[in-house]
C-alpha cells in the first residue's frame, strides 16, 4: 500500500499555527510503517509563509524526528508545495527525496501538489529566482490576524471562501446561459480554475491515477479514462484524510480511524 498525505502546515506552535494535531500524527505515521511499503507527502508539510523553519521544527520535534526514522525503514518521498517551497526547492532531485512531482511509472500515478495550476499560488520561474506569488501576501495578513486578532480567522476565512466558490459555481452557470465566452473567463478566474485541465493533461500522456493535494478538500472520482484523487488536508478545519494505493484499488480514508470513505478499483 501506497498512502499520499497533504496540506498538514505544521507551523511555529504560535497562534498562527494551524496544526495541533501531532499525537494523531504520531500514531498515524506508527501505522504507516507497520503497514505501508511507501509514503508520498503531497506538500505543504511544513507551513513556511507564516513561520521560520527552526521555530516549525523545534514545535514539532517529535514529528520530524519520526518522520526521519521511518525515512530509514520504508521509501518516503517530500513532494514540495507552496508553503513549504522554500529552501527546499533547492534540494530537488538531489537524492534525499526531495522532489517537485512523484511518479510511479509501474502503476501510472502522477502526483503533485497542485499550486502550479492556481494562479495566485504558483512561482514563477522558480528555478532561476523567487518570486512570491500573491498568495504569499494573503498568508502574510491572515497571519497577523491570527496573531493579534484570532487564531481561528483562518478557518472563518476557508468558510467564507467555500462559499464565494460556490457563488463563482452559480454565476458560471447563469453567465453561460447568456454568453459562452464568460465561461473561459470564469474559470480562468477560480482558484482551482486549471486543475481539471492538469488533471486531463495528465491522463492524455498516460496517466492512470492522477493525486493533488492543495486544496484542501479531499477527493476521489472517476474521469475520463483514469481516475483523480485528492489527499484533503490535516490543518485545522478538516478532517485529516488520506489516499490509499493497492494494487488493484484506490481508497479515500479518515486519517485518525482509517475507515474508507470511498474507494475505487483501478482496473
Ligand atoms: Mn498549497
Amino acid at each position: 500500500m501506497k498512502v499520499f498525505i497533504s496540506d498538514l502546515h505544521l507551523g511555529d506552535g504560535s497562534r498562527t499555527d494551524d496544526f495541533h494535531r501531532d499525537q494523531e500524527l504520531l500514531k498515524f505515521l506508527e501505522f504507516i510503517e507497520r503497514e505501508a511499503s511507501e509514503l508520498v507527502i503531497l506538500g505543504d508539510f511544513l507551513e513556511l509563509w507564516q513561520a521560520d523553519m527552526d521555530k516549525v521544527l523545534f514545535t514539532h520535534n517529535e514529528v520530524i524526528n519520526r518522520l526521519l526514522s521511518l525515512k530509514s525503514r520504508i521509501k518516503v518521498t517530500y513532494v514540495i508545495g507552496n508553503h513549504d517551497y522554500i529552501p527546499f526547492i533547492k534540494f530537488v532531485n538531489s537524492g534525499i527525496g526531495i522532489s517537485l512531482e512523484y511518479r510511479d511509472t509501474e502503476n501510472n500515478i502522477v502526483a503533485e501538489h497542485g499550486h502550479k495550476y492556481d494562479i495566485f499560488n504558483r512561482y514563477k520561474n522558480p528555478l532561476k529566482s523567487i518570486k512570491w506569488p500573491k498568495g504569499r501576501q494573503v498568508s502574510l495578513l491572515l497571519a497577523s490576524v491570527e496573531r493579534y486578532l484570532h487564531p481561528d480567522t483562518d478557518v472563518w476565512m476557508k468558510k467564507a471562501l467555500e462559499n464565494i466558490d460556490e457563488f463563482l459555481q452559480q454565476a458560471l452557470f447563469i453567465r453561460n446561459k447568456i454568453t459562452p465566452t464568460s465561461k473561459e473567463y470564469l474559470s480562468k478566474g477560480g482558484h482551482f480554475g486549471e486543475f481539471k485541465d492538469a488533471v486531463s493533461n495528465h491522463i492524455d500522456k498516460g496517466a492512470r491515477i492522477v493525486i493533488f493535494g492543495h486544496t484542501h478538500r479531499h477527493q476521489l472520482e472517476t474521469v475520463s479514462n483514469g481516475i483523480y484523487a485528492n489527499c484533503g488536508a490535516w490543518a485545522d478545519g478538516s478532517e485529516p484524510t488520506y489516499i490509499a494505493c493497492h494494487k488493484e484499488v484506490i481508497e479515500l480514508r479518515e486519517a485518525l480511524s482509517h475507515n474508507i470513505i470511498k474507494k475505487i478499483p483501478i482496473r
